[in-house]
C-alpha cells in the first residue's frame, strides 16, 4: 500500500455525491457557463449555475453601453454545436450589436430550457475545497451555502470592471456609469454634456456612438490606441441564406486559424515585400471588415520591430488623413507602442468624430484628472461641467474575476494569493492544489475568437468529468510538475512578442488595481490548434498529467 492508499483507506466514502447539493456548480451564465450547463446536463448530472446578473449572457448582459458590438464576424462568433440553432438564428449585421447578441443568448438558453438550472442574482462570494469529502462549498453573497463535487469557473476573462481611483467619484451629481455595468434603461445623450474617460476598444465604440447625439462630448484620453475601421454592414435574408450554407466551411476555417478568427496571417515577411506591394496589401486590409489588418497581416508585424514600425506608420498616415486638426491627429497617434501590441479597437468613423464641433479631445498625460467634482471633472489645468460621465476604464482582466471570489483549495490556500506570487495553471483549465476546480477561459488558455475557444474548453472539461463519472473517480488534480511544464510552455510561446513590452490588460496590467502593476504572460500565445493538440493528447493518454482518484 502506498502512503496515498493508506490515507484514502481512512477517508469517508466519497464515491457517492448524494449527500452533496449538486454534482457540478458552474459559476457564470455567459457564453461558457450556458454551454457548460447544456453539456453536463446531457450527462445526467445534477448541475446548478450561479449567475450574478438577472439574465443570461455574461459579457453581453453587462456590457450594454452605447455602441457595444462584436469585433468578430457574427457568424464566426455564434455557437457551432447545434445545427438547429444555426438553422434558426439569423444574424442581421456582420458585427452584431449587443442587443441582438443578448437576444441570441437568451434564445439559446430558452431553446435548450437552461433557465430552470440557473439561479440569477446569485453572486458567489467564496468557494472552499474540502479534501476529506473531495467537494467544494460555495457561499453566495446572500449567505446561502451550496456543495458540489466539481466547480466550473466560467467567470469570463473580461468581467471584473474597474473604476479609476479618483477622489470625489461618489460626489458627482449627474449620471455616471462604468460601461461594463451599464443600466438596462436607455440613457439619452441628446443635448447633454458628456464625458468619456478611456479610449480602449470599449471607449472607442462608446465615443463614436455618443458623438452622434451629445450636445458636447469631451473625451479624456490617457494613452491612444491604434484603431482600424470595422466596416460593419447589414445582412439581408439572401445573404444570411448564403452564410448558413457556408457554416461548415466557416467553422472548419476558424478551427484551423491561429486564434480562431476568420483571418489568417500572410506568410511573407514585411520588409521583404516591395514597398508599393506592401502599401497595396495594407490598403486592401484596411478596407477589409474585421480584424484582418491585425491578424491577417504579414507574419512578423508583432515580432519584428521594423515590420511593426512600418505597419504603425501606415495607420498613423490614415489617422492624419482622417482627422482635420493636425494637433488632434497627433494626440490620437500612439507614440509609446506599436500597432497591434495592444488590443486593436475597431471603429466606425471614430476618427471623423473628432472633426465634429461637438467633440473635444483632452489628453490627460500632462494634464491629469485630479478629481471628480459634484459638477464634473477637474484636471490640473481646467474645471469641466458634465451631465453624464462614462467610465470606459476597462477590467481587472483574466485573473480579476477569479480574484473577486475567495477561492481556497487544499489546506485553505488562496488562489488569489497564489497567483499574485506566480501565475501558474495547467492548460488554463486547472491549478494544482485546487482539485475538482475547472476553468473555462482561465488564464493561459487560448482566447482568440472567444466562443470557438469556449466550445473546445467546455467539451474538454465535459469529457474529463464524464471520464471521472464512468470510473467512479471523485478527485481530479493536475500534477504539480505538469502545471510547471505547462506554465513554462506558455512563457516560451510568448517569447519575442512585442506585446510583452507593453502595458495592457493582455499583459495583466491595471493601474486601478493593487498588485496588478507588473507585466505577466496571462494568455497562451501559441496557436489555438497547438493548444487543442496538446489538450487532446492529454485526454488520449488517459489524463496522465493529472492525478485521478
Ligand atoms: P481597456 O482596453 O483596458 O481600456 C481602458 C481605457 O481606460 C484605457 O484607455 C485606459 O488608459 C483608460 N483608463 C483606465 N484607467 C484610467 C484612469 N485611472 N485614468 C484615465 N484613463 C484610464 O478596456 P476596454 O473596456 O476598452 O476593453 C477591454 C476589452 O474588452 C477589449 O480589449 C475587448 O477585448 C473587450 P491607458 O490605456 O491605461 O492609458
Amino acid at each position: 500500500m502506498t502512503e496515498h492508499d493508506i490515507a484514502n483507506s481512512n477517508r469517508p466514502d466519497t464515491t457517492s455525491a448524494a449527500h452533496l447539493n449538486y454534482d457540478v456548480i458552474i459559476v457564470g451564465a455567459g457564453i461558457s457557463g450556458l454551454y457548460q450547463l447544456y453539456k453536463l446536463r446531457a450527462l445526467g448530472l445534477r448541475v446548478r449555475v450561479f449567475e450574478a446578473g438577472t439574465g443570461v449572457g455574461g459579457t453581453w448582459y453587462w456590457n450594454r453601453y452605447p455602441g457595444a458590438r462584436f469585433d468578430s464576424e457574427s457568424y464566426s462568433y455564434g455557437y457551432s454545436f447545434s445545427q438547429e440553432l444555426l438553422d434558426e438564428w439569423d444574424w442581421t449585421e456582420h458585427f452584431s450589436p449587443q442587443p441582438q447578441t443578448e437576444r441570441y443568448l437568451n434564445y439559446m438558453a430558452d431553446k435548450f430550457d437552461l433557465r430552470p438550472d440557473i439561479q440569477f442574482s446569485a453572486r458567489v462570494a467564496s468557494a472552499h475545497y474540502d479534501d476529506d469529502d473531495c467537494c467544494w462549498t460555495l457561499t453566495l453573497e446572500d449567505g446561502s451555502r451550496h456543495s458540489c463535487r466539481f466547480m466550473v469557473a466560467a467567470v469570463g476573462p473580461l468581467s471584473a470592471p474597474t473604476m479609476p481611483r479618483f477622489d470625489g467619484i461618489n460626489e458627482f451629481r449627474g449620471i455616471s456609469h462604468h460601461t461594463g455595468l451599464w443600466p438596462k434603461e436607455p440613457i439619452s445623450f441628446e443635448g447633454k454634456r458628456v464625458a468619456v474617460i478611456g479610449t480602449g476598444a470599449t471607449g472607442v465604440q462608446t465615443i463614436q456612438e455618443v458623438a452622434k447625439t451629445a450636445g458636447h462630448l469631451t473625451v479624456f484620453q490617457r494613452r491612444p490606441n491604434w484603431c482600424k475601421p470595422l466596416h460593419n454592414r447589414p445582412i439581408d435574408a439572401a445573404e444570411m441564406t448564403e452564410i448558413r450554407k457556408r457554416y461548415p466551411e466557416i467553422f472548419k476555417h476558424c478551427k484551423e486559424t491561429l486564434s480562431c478568427f476568420m483571418h489568417t496571417p500572410d506568410m511573407r515577411y514585411t520588409m521583404q515585400v516591395p514597398e508599393d506591394e506592401r502599401e497595396a496589401f495594407w490598403e486592401k486590409l484596411y478596407d477589409t471588415p474585421g480584424f484582418g489588418f491585425w491578424i491577417g497581416n504579414f507574419r512578423d508585424i508583432l515580432t519584428d520591430r521594423a515590420a511593426n514600425d512600418a505597419a504603425s506608420d501606415f495607420i498613423a498616415r490614415k489617422i492624419r488623413q482622417r482627422v482635420d486638426d493636425p494637433e488632434t491627429a497627433e494626440l490620437l497617434i500612439p507614440k509609446d507602442h506599436g500597432f497591434g501590441t495592444r488590443r486593436v479597437p475597431q471603429e466606425t468613423f471614430y476618427y471623423e468624430a473628432y472633426n465634429q464641433p461637438n467633440v473635444e479631445l483632452v489628453s490627460i498625460v500632462n494634464n491629469p484628472i485630479e478629481r471628480i467634482t459634484p459638477q464634473g471633472i477637474k484636471t490640473r489645468e481646467r474645471d469641466f461641467e458634465f451631465d453624464i460621465i462614462i467610465y470606459a476604464t476597462g477590467f481587472d482582466a483574466i485573473t480579476g474575476s477569479f480574484d473577486r471570489i475567495d477561492i481556497r483549495g487544499m489546506n485553505g490556500e488562496s488562489l488569489k494569493t497564489k497567483w499574485r506570487q506566480e501565475l501558474e495553471t495547467w492548460l488554463g483549465v486547472q491549478v494544482a492544489g485546487f482539485p475538482n476546480m475547472f476553468m473555462v477561459m482561465g488564464p493561459h488558455t487560448a482566447l482568440g475568437n472567444i466562443p470557438r475557444s469556449v466550445e473546445y474548453n467546455v467539451e474538454w472539461v465535459t469529457d474529463l468529468i464524464a471520464h471521472m463519472h464512468e470510473n467512479d473517480f471523485v478527485r481530479a488534480e493536475a500534477r504539480p510538475e505538469a502545471m510547471k511544464d505547462w506554465t513554462r510552455f506558455v512563457l516560451e510561446k510568448a517569447e519575442g512578442l512585442l506585446t510583452n513590452e507593453v502595458d495592457s490588460w493582455m499583459t495583466g496590467i491595471n493601474q486601478n488595481v493593487d498588485g496588478k502593476q507588473t507585466r505577466i504572460v496571462a494568455r497562451f500565445a501559441g496557436s489555438a490548434p497547438a493548444y487543442r493538440e496538446h489538450c487532446d493528447q492529454v485526454a488520449a493518454s488517459g489524463y496522465r498529467e493529472m492525478r485521478l482518484d
